[in-house]
């Protein structure tokens, strides 16, 4: 393939994170601060034709950061334009940058195709051939190609809270994830998905690779319609194998979706 830092399917993701310096906002003048804001809110509109295809803004709960700023587009310099564009503007010596992560969207392995999707039928007590078997597979053969385009060009769900973490899978001796024949990983990755679906409607989940390109292995991004659910998941899915026996976690950066005038204002500046 040609050489490009465009991905040839799906796009680069990073979730930036600030705090403001109050003290060098202390020693600002009030037209500086007005004139800051107002570029700010140009920068972080996500509607501005020079924007990342996706902008989110959301206001960070706790002292690990005041705001997260999450970006996608297919090219990552698209995105680091506007973290370049921030600590550029009037306000920039006062945004300190607290934590960043990179990671690309992906079609995971263990997503089944319309193949492994009859097998897992089989497997779960569906007679291959018969009406019900025909029509679930039909009906997932459907949906296939939109739901690879949300795993790969994700739109961001209207959800109020959201909650990011990295984590990796372990490799350590008796307990590698890496050293698991696939057969082993995807039943694990099957139990999981389905823990996960019963959230369907209340939480939204977006998996980012970061294999290779940052610290942990995976970004989990996770929206709910309330916080209570993002609890609710991370709980629930902590008894799942996958993550029970194999998953390392980071820190967790939970934040509520804001635009970047109600962020200002939250905070204060
Ligand atoms: O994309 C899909 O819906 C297909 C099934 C599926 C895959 C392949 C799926 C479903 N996940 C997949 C892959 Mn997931 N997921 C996590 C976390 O906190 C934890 O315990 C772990 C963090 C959550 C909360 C979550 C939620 N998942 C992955 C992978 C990639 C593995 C790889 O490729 O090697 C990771 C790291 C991971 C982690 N997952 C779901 C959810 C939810 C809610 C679902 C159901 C989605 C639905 O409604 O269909």
């Amino acid at each position: 393939p040609e050489p490009s830092i465009n991905l040839h399917e799906g796009w680069h993701c990073s979730h930036f994170y600030y705090a403001f310096d109050r003290a060098l906002l202390s020693g600002m003048s009030s037209e500086e601060i007005e004139e800051g804001c107002r570029q700010l809110i140009a920068i972080l509109d996500p509607e501005a034709e020079a924007s990342p295809k996706r902008l989110q803004v959301s206001i960070v709960s706790g002292h690990k950061a005041d705001f997260c700023v999450m970006l996608m587009d297919p090219n990552p310099l698209v995105i680091d334009t506007v973290h370049q564009k921030l600590i550029a503007s009037p306000l920039g010596a006062a945004i300190t940058p607290t934590y960043s992560f990179v990671s690309l969207t992906e079609i995971s392995e263990y997503v089944p195709s319309i193949e492994q999707y009859g097998d897992r039928l089989v497997h779960e007590g569906e007679e291959r051939g018969s009406e019900a078997f025909e029509a679930k597979v039909n009906a997932y053969a459907k949906r296939l190609p939109m739901m690879n385009a949300q795993r790969l060009t994700p739109d961001i769900p209207p959800y109020p809270a959201m909650c990011f973490y990295p984590m990796n899978k372990k490799r350590e001796v008796g307990e590698n994830w890496f050293t698991l024949p696939f057969s082993a990983r995807n039943a694990l990755m099957a139990e999981h998905a389905q823990s996960g679906m019963q959230f369907a409607g209340k939480v939204s989940q977006l998996i980012t690779v970061s294999v290779g390109l940052d610290d942990w292995e995976w970004g989990v991004t996770l929206w709910a319609r309330n916080p209570q659910y993002l609890s609710n998941i991370v709980y629930q899915m902590r008894f799942d194998e996958a993550s029970a026996r194999y998953a390392e976690f980071g820190p967790f950066y939970t934040s509520y979706v804001s635009t970047a005038e109600e962020m200002l204002k939250h905070c204060r500046i």
